[in-house]
């Protein structure tokens, strides 16, 4: 072979100061066998640009102002800025076909994980945001302080529609605000969303009248983009005001779609993450839940599950704490991660569920404070005097977190957490 072949070092560049528009990316990276840090970082910024494996015999011009730059290697990590030029505004899907795409596959590379993006202000323009935001969602539900709360019937797919509206109205009366469908439910022979859609808003209208509370649901419009589209409209048209988009599984384009329909409809968005764990649970390689919740800000959904820490699926403290700033926070300071100004975008709730039960709501609120969604389902349906009780107890243990007061101390006065306690204690299930 003669001459240069590949030109991945022209993608490296240790002096650059990243422009004021540039998009940077911090990435954790481990270098395949017999390729160095330089090396492997060239690869990361030339593959997720405007390079490719050889030197080219024709190259515009332009390149060398479009192309990405590795501009600051710390170990195992590597900051690579992105000029804004590479980027279509407002297209979510081709900011993740660049920046998270050929370059996991690639051999030069053991394992590479995208931590973080900074996005410029142009860029983040370019996109909705939340509809409702925080405080739109507090004044749906005309909820000041506490956390909102929800629960999902268990088990999670076998009830009728008719049965699932039931326990919908027991989770209603029994003080919650919201009743979610689960992740995998969407419309079955024997719970046709339809069908759930009627039944559930003629007992949310009960238990409103019998509460004085406001009541909604969190059902699951998982699917086609346009079966979406017309199950957001048949939810509009039933006096719901939240939709649930599985938005993993959905995808980035759906949920931009459904951002700008629901928008229109006034119908805030909850973002179940079923999926994500497929690449974000391995702290070497995928992407982090951190960028995938601010990229779910970014599009515009209300609130999205966050994780708990304490509950049954993975999550460290950490990880919620940082997880739950990136949404709600105006200007992001998180040390591990990169900075981020969201300018106008609106802040967004994290959502807490996954083994929660009364005994672990003062842990979660002691990690998320007030300003979040919690959802406790077995949590309550579990309970020994029924699901009615089970919320009881949660609405119990939030307002013993809320003023300060020890769960034992309170269960003293309130039988349905007493109760829950006896059951669970402090358990944190696996
Ligand atoms: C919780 C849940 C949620 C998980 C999702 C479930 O039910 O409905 O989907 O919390 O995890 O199906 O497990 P339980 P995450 O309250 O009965 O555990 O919130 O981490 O995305
Ligand atoms: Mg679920």
């Amino acid at each position: 072979m003669t001459g240069k072949i590949d030109w991945y070092s022209e993608f490296v560049d240790l002096d650059y100061t990243p422009a004021k528009d540039d998009l940077i990316c911090l990435y954790y990276f481990e270098p395949a066998r017999g390729i160095s840090a330089a090396e492997a970082a060239g690869r990361i910024a030339s593959e997720s640009s405007a390079g490719t494996w050889t030197t080219l015999t024709k190259l515009p011009e332009r390149v060398a102002k479009i192309k990405a730059r590795a501009f600051e290697l710390n170990g195992r990590y590597v900051k690579v800025a992105y000029p804004i030029d590479l980027w279509e505004p407002g297209n979510a899907p081709q900011l993740l076909s660049g920046i998270a795409g050929n370059i996991f596959g690639m051999k030069a590379l053991k394992n590479l994980r995208l931590l973080d993006a900074s996005l410029p202000a142009k860029y983040i323009k370019s996109f909705k945001g939340p509809h409702h935001g925080i405080r739109g969602l507090r004044s749906l539900l005309k909820i000041e302080k506490r956390p909102l709360t929800g629960a999902v019937p268990k088990p999670k797919i076998g009830f009728s529609a008719a049965e699932h509206a039931e326990v919908a109205y027991e989770t209603w009366m029994g003080g919650f605000d919201l009743v979610k469908d689960d992740e995998n439910l969407t419309s079955t022979s024997f719970n046709r969303f339809e069908d759930r859609v009627e039944r559930m808003a003629k007992l949310r209208d009960r238990a409103e009248k019998e509460t004085g509370e406001e009541k909604d649901a969190l059902l699951n419009i998982t699917g086609e983009t346009n079966e979406m589209v017309r199950k957001a409209g048949l939810l509009h048209d039933s006096g719901f005001r939240f939709a649930m988009i599985d938005v993993v599984t959905c995808g980035t384009a759906s949920v931009q779609t459904l951002r700008q329909v629901c928008g229109d409809l006034g119908i805030a968005i909850h973002a179940h993450r079923a999926m994500h764990a497929a690449f974000d649970r391995n702290p070497r390689h995928g992407i982090s839940m951190y960028f995938l919740a601010k990229l779910m800000r970014l599009v515009g959904v209300d609130e999205i599950h966050s994780g708990t820490a304490v509950g049954k699926l993975v999550s460290t403290r950490e990880e919620v704490t940082q997880i739950a700033d990136v949404l709600r926070s105006s200007e992001v300071e998180v040390k591990t991660m990169l900075p981020q100004d969201w300018g106008t975008i609106k802040p967004a709730l994290p959502v807490s569920s996954g083994g929660l039960h009364p005994g672990l709501i003062p842990s979660v609120m002691d990690i998320l404070g007030s300003d979040c969604t919690l959802l406790v389902s077995g949590g309550i349906h579990g309970h020994p005097a029924g699901t009615r009780a089970g919320a009881r107890a949660v609405i119990q243990a939030i307002e013993a977190s809320m003023d300060g007061t020890d769960l034992k101390e309170y269960a003293r006065e309130h039988e349905e957490l007493s109760q829950a306690l006896d059951k669970w204690g402090y358990l944190r299930p696996k």
